[in-house]
């Protein structure tokens, strides 16, 4: 029996979408007749200037609402009115602008249909080494992109492998003009990951940048791209990471390998979004000089101001890798001649992949005190969707890329704001159990980091999965990600009398991070190697805490169980997300047990108040 689909936060949306709109501005008409019969209103007027792009104006008067805006602005503002309209609450008043015009959201779907570092299920629309997909659902999740105001969709893994390569090829093309014809009536433009080392599938021996044979390769290949894809709103490139093929192999810089790519398409309008995160990740764990967390900024800085216009610099918001906690990365700061993108992971690839709650919001909020959001003009997230009848594992974890959208929109957004509409969307709860769970979203990122890494410490997690505890698990491994501990320390110092990793910072950063005394709490062990008994601005010793931070998050968890409990969800949202806690419950416990007995054993200093710590 096919099943009613899953509305997500727009659940008042309940006929979908028909193929006949190929525009966003039929498909905010559509949207607005079913949207108001449903809702029981009257439909507004709409008024398309194209001037506005993705603008839009929400203009009451005595005779109506009439919603005015550009091409995919007036999408926009429909979506923004009906949200309104659901949650009883005033339209935005004003013309609306996105801070950010690119929105990008980056899947890595393979080819074969797996996700890497997907926990929904497979792709939406890879199967078998082919671009495949349900129409309903593609237009259902066009809606939830354009609702939130997502405007690109990466569809394939940066890690472009096997049946991939061919995206861009001649065979390819028909299906990927096919798919960006499927998105378009919802103002969502496709990208793709791509190799390059491409143009040795063609005979050519090298990918060297500056070889005139492979810059006419690329250049004839993105005009055939072009032609299938008019709107292609870019490339992707992971190059010289983990193994991918890059520039360094033939001795040329990242801004060489960018901008050879960048000038190919840039005829077509194209961005080039070349992606920041390199580091060496076959380090030797007895080589204390090399510290991951320098690299980006190293490769990058002497590079500031050597690339194109359409090349975009993609870096991950942290140094390392979408930990639970991390400070702002450097090359976000640092580089001030660039076009920079922040990419952030919806994926909750190191914070509970779907299972264990954790909200972004309040993560994002909290990066733009050290990064402000006008130091990139872009922002992008790895996706978090998968063909689960609820898109996203967890019917929860959707409240993460609403978020996103809404904040890709505007990034100093209230994060409470974005979370309780989501949920008063969703569910339409009784006022105190969507207190409930807007409290237990709010704080969901905050108890994961207690019952997990202590105070900044990283990658104490399973390496393969990233999922559960294993504090030992990276310390002899080539990746680069150490904490060093032993009988009387832990952790890496950082310091200019460490690493130098501070001294990448502007001096207001540097000054905080610096020492152990004017560090936040919750960076303590990024930045220094401390012995168990240093005390805190709280009087507790470091050991002390990461016990009390470890009994304290898994003590939360249990709580979080309850409340959910006395939730009035829907099914199968309240099955899934019951099943899910349990999971969570199990995973806290488990986080606390190993890492309290971990440091215990090298500690040998007991919990002051004498809690069960196994031996
Ligand atoms: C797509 C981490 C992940 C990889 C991912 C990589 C990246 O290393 O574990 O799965 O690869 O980041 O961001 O490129």
């Amino acid at each position: 029996m096919k099943q009613t689909p899953r509305r997500t936060w727009l659940p008042w949306l309940d006929v979908d979408v028909p193929g006949y709109c190929t525009s966003p501005a039929e498909t905010a008409a559509f949207e607005l007749e079913a949207g108001c019969a449903s809702l029981g209103i009257r439909v507004p007027r709409l008024s398309l200037d194209a001037s506005m792009g993705d603008g839009y104006e929400i203009i009451q008067t005595n005779e109506g609402t009439t919603i005015a805006g550009g091409e995919t602005g007036i999408l926009y503002g429909t979506y923004a009115w009906m949200e309104a309209q659901a949650v009883g609450e005033p339209a935005p008043a004003g013309i609306q602008r996105p801070f950010y015009p690119l929105r990008m959201l980056d899947c890595w779907d393979n080819a074969d249909g797996s996700v890497e570092r997907g926990y929904a299920g497979r792709s939406l629309w890879f199967e078998g080494g082919r671009l495949t997909w349900d129409g309903a659902r593609v237009r259902q999740l066009g809606r939830m992109l354009a609702s939130v105001g997502i405007n690109a969709l990466c569809i394939n893994n940066v890690n472009v492998h096997g049946a991939a390569d061919n995206l861009i090829e001649d065979e390819g093309l028909p299906s990927l003009s096919r798919f960006a014809r499927a998105l378009q009536p919802f103002g969502v433009r496709l990208m793709v990951s791509v190799n390059f080392a491409q143009p040795m599938r063609h005979g050519i021996d090298t990918a060297d940048p500056l070889d005139p044979r492979v810059r006419d390769w690329w250049r004839l290949r993105a005009e055939a791209v072009w032609r299938a894809v008019p709107d292609l709103a870019g490339f992707l490139v992971k190059a010289d990471s983990e193994h991918r093929p890059g520039p360094f192999t033939y001795g040329r810089s990242h801004a060489e390998g960018a901008n050879m790519l960048a000038r190919a398409i840039a005829p077509h309008g194209g961005a080039l979004v070349w992606r920041a995160f390199v580091y060496n990740c076959g380090q030797d764990w007895r080589d204390a000089r090399t510290d991951r967390p320098m690299a980006a900024y190293d490769t990058y800085a002497p590079l500031d101001g050597q690339f194109d216009d359409n090349v975009i610099l993609q870096v991950k918001y942290g140094p390392f890798d979408f930990q639970v906690r991390e400070p702002v990365s450097p090359a976000l700061l640092g580089l001030r001649r660039t076009r920079l993108a922040l990419e952030l992971q919806l994926a909750q690839e190191y914070t509970g992949q779907q299972i264990d709650l954790y909200a972004m919001n309040p993560m994002w909020r909290e990066l733009a005190e050290d990064l402000p959001p006008e130091r990139v003009c872009a922002v992008a997230a790895v996706s978090n969707l998968g063909r689960d009848d609820n898109y996203t594992g967890h019917p929860f974890a959707a409240v993460n890329l609403y978020g996103y959208g809404k904040y890709a929109w505007n990034p100093r957004i209230d994060p409470e704001t974005v979370i309780r509409r989501w949920a008063r969307l969703t569910y339409r709860l009784p006022k105190p159990q969507e207190d409930a769970l807007t409290d237990m979203l709010m704080g969901s990122r905050e108890v994961y980091e207690k019952y997990t890494a202590p105070l900044g410490l990283c990658w104490m997690v399973e390496p393969g999965t990233h999922y559960g505890p294993n504090p030992m698990g990276y310390e002899f491994s080539p990746w680069g990600t150490y904490h060093r501990a032993d009988r009387h320390a832990v952790g890496i110092d950082r310091t200019s009398s460490g690493t130098g990793f501070t001294l990448q910072f502007p001096p207001e950063l540097r000054d905080r991070w610096e020492s152990p005394e004017s560090c936040p709490d919750r960076l303590l062990l990024f930045f220094h190697r401390l012995p168990y008994d240093y005390r805190m601005r709280d009087g507790r010793t470091l050991i002390q805490r990461i016990y009390d931070d470890h009994f304290e998050g898994a003590e939360e968890v249990a709580a979080m169980a309850e409340q959910l409990a006395g939730l009035a969800l829907p099914e199968p949202d309240r099955t899934e997300a019951g099943e899910r806690m349990a999971l969570q419950l199990k995973n806290a416990r488990e986080w606390r047990d190993v890492v309290n007995t971990f440091f215990h054993r090298l500690s040998g200093i007991d919990d002051e108040q004498g809690r069960i710590i196994f031996p």
